[in-house]
């Protein structure tokens, strides 16, 4: 007999346990694992147990996942596991590592993940889900976002993180040699007068804000400058059917959660940037996590 009808049960079953492999690299990471080992490399887990002021057998399991998610090497020495940080780890998951996403993983744990666990209210109301899930009043979303300077620096610092591996992807995406002055946007632009530029650079903005406010921006950024000038946004594109990418998808859905906006088709860039008064719309997929958009007045 065979077991066709429990195919898909590991598919099935790989979903469901998907959260908990985010949550044990955040946690190792928050506890501080990655930054012990890398100074100090090769421990036990009842020396990583102390160090941490954590339980030993709980460490031990976090210890042996990490590993199993090729986070960690295990080499064996008398009969004891001495643990040290993978070539992965090191880059991204120390605090100091030349690629560190230190700030992202402690943003995604502390405050995405919180948010995702009022996504059934986010989706039958529509709304982010600042107040369930900190009493915080949503209606000034920069409010929510940046609600104390700790939220600020983690959330700042983790966007710089994310850019720092995949910036360069998109800034080279298209010619920018005839921009002489670019602006990049950030902090609160709805307010603060846009200065004249050649090229403005619009990086994870819009997705966070409904159509209007998008077309309100553009329009004062397209007013701010001359005739040529151009804006290059930066986003995650979503295909044309919304079908795809999963991770666009998802962030498209983190944005409902977490924002008032939503991740975009080509076609709805278009749209709303010919509404500001833009043309020349062209845009490339990275084939990374952030794709390219490039539009003149
Ligand atoms: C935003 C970016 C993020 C608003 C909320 C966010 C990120 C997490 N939460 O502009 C960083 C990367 N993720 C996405 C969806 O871009």
């Amino acid at each position: 007999m065979s077991f066709a009808e429990d195919l898909d049960y590991d598919l099935f079953n790989e979903y469901i346990n998907g959260f908990m492999i985010s949550k044990v690299m955040f946690t190792a990471c928050e506890l501080g694992v990655f930054d012990l080992l890398e100074s100090e490399g090769f421990l036990t887990f009842d020396v990583i147990a102390e160090r941490l002021g954590t339980n030993s057998q709980g460490i031990e399991q976090l210890l042996d996942i990490c590993a199993t998610l090729k986070l960690l090497n295990v080499e064996m020495k008398k009969e004891k596991a001495l643990y040290q940080n993978t070539k992965l780890a090191s880059l991204y998951l120390t605090k100091s590592g030349p690629k560190t996403q230190y700030n992202m993983l402690l943003y995604m744990s502390k405050t995405t993940y919180s948010c995702w666990n009022h996504l059934t209210e986010a989706i039958r109301e529509g709304k982010n889900q600042y107040m369930r899930t900190f009493g915080i009043p949503s209606d000034d979303l920069f409010e929510a976002i940046y609600r104390s300077e700790e939220e600020l620096i983690k959330f700042m610092h983790g966007l710089h993180e994310i850019w720092s591996i995949n910036g360069r992807y998109v800034i080279t995406a298209f010619d920018l040699s005839s921009f002489p002055l670019i602006y990049d946007l950030g902090g609160d632009f709805f307010r603060d007068p846009i200065p004249e530029a050649d090229l403005y650079i619009l990086a994870r903005i819009l997705h966070d804000w409904a159509d209007n406010k998008c077309i309100q921006l553009l329009k004062n950024i397209h007013h701010a400058c001359r005739p040529g000038c151009g804006v290059l946004v930066v986003e995650t594109l979503l295909a044309e059917d919304k079908r795809g990418p999963l991770t666009s998808q998802l962030y498209s859905l983190n944005m409902l959660v977490q924002t008032e906006g939503k991740e975009r088709t080509p076609t709805e860039y278009h749209k709303i940037l010919t509404q500001a008064g833009f043309q020349n719309f062209q845009f490339k997929k990275t084939g990374k996590i952030y794709d390219a958009i490039l539009a003149r007045k």
